[in-house]
């Protein structure tokens, strides 16, 4: 059988199965000789004496470490149009480390309630759009259905700043799941034997972890050459003259060239050079 682990609590694996059920499971010692089994994890478990005993963690598409999940579809980074600002720089990066472990980053911009007319929030989202990235849009009023559907049948992880809105959308898509994850935080609140761990909650019917991803912005350890190979905006540029191209000052570069003839996001590029001088800082490469 096989089925997806959703919560670990110590030696504890709850594995949805395929049936819809959740099983707490054990994972079998020549398991845990080998690489230890994630949330996210897709397994592969039996019933042995009226236990479940997991036997094998299947591929993984991904993982991170912080938190620790596997096979992550892709990021949702959550940012509001206004209060705060909407900012394309902190977009853009959260979009770069996003696209080095390849997941696939989706913007909902919120609050779009509050925005003027003449706002560069609609310069911006086309901008994503037209770069080839998914952008939902949310306000007060506005339905969540787009969202829900970005949701379904996909493990999403979360990201974005304090105050955009995570809560207020999590709470709109389902009222179960904001409840479940505030009595978490309160429990946390009390200090005492809160165990830090991830897990998977349905939201409709998809997946999202309860912890907040790629909150560090840190490049140091994210080397540069193999960053610009994953940044979606540059993939159909063709070959530029170096095959180590970084697109930065080196002659006959191809992304520079579409960035001058705009069919390259200039502000995905200018948000490029500011960031890969961050890049290479530390020896040990993720
Ligand atoms: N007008 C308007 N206000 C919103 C919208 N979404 C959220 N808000 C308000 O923005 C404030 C912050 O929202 P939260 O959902 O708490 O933000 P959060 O991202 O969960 O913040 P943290 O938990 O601190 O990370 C609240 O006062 C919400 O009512 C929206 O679409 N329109
Ligand atoms: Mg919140
Ligand atoms: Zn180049």
């Amino acid at each position: 059988m096989t089925g997806l682990i959703i919560k670990i609590v110590s030696n504890q694996y709850t594995v949805h199965t395929e049936d819809g059920k959740d099983v707490v499971a054990v994972a079998m010692g020549k398991l845990r000789l080998g690489s230890k089994p994630l949330v996210g994890d897709r397994v592969e478990y039996e019933l042995i004496d009226d236990r479940y005993a997991i036997q094998k963690i299947l591929p993984r598409t991904n993982y991170l470490v912080r938190p620790a999940i596997a096979n992550v579809d892709q990021a949702m980074i959550v940012m509001s149009a206004v209060e705060p600002d909407f900012s394309p720089r902190l977009v853009d990066k959260l979009i770069f480390l996003i696209s080095y472990r390849f997941i696939e980053p989706v913007l909902v911009i919120t609050k779009m309630d509050l925005v003027k007319e003449d706002s560069r929030i609609y310069e911006y989202i086309e901008d994503y759009r037209n770069s080839g990235y998914t952008v939902i849009t949310v306000g007060a009023d506005s339905d969540v259905e787009y969202v829900r559907e970005a949701l379904r049948g996909r493990i999403t992880v979360l990201t974005g700043q304090s105050g955009v809105g995570k809560s207020t959308l999590l709470n709109r898509l389902d009222e179960a799941f904001a409840t479940a994850t505030q009595e978490i935080s309160r429990a946390r609140g009390r200090g005492k034997h809160t165990t830090r761990h991830t897990q998977l909650y349905e939201v409709g019917e998809g997946l999202i972890a309860d912890t907040p991803g790629f909150s560090s912005l840190d490049f140091s350890r994210i080397d540069a050459l193999t960053l610009a190979g994953r940044i979606h905006d540059f993939q159909n540029a063709g070959e530029c003259r170096f095959k180590d191209c970084k697109h930065i000052n080196e002659p006959d570069c191809r992304v520079k060239k579409k960035v001058e003839s705009g069919e390259i996001s200039r502000i995905r590029y200018l948000n490029y050079l500011d960031t890969v001088k961050l890049c290479n800082q530390k020896e040990d490469w993720e």
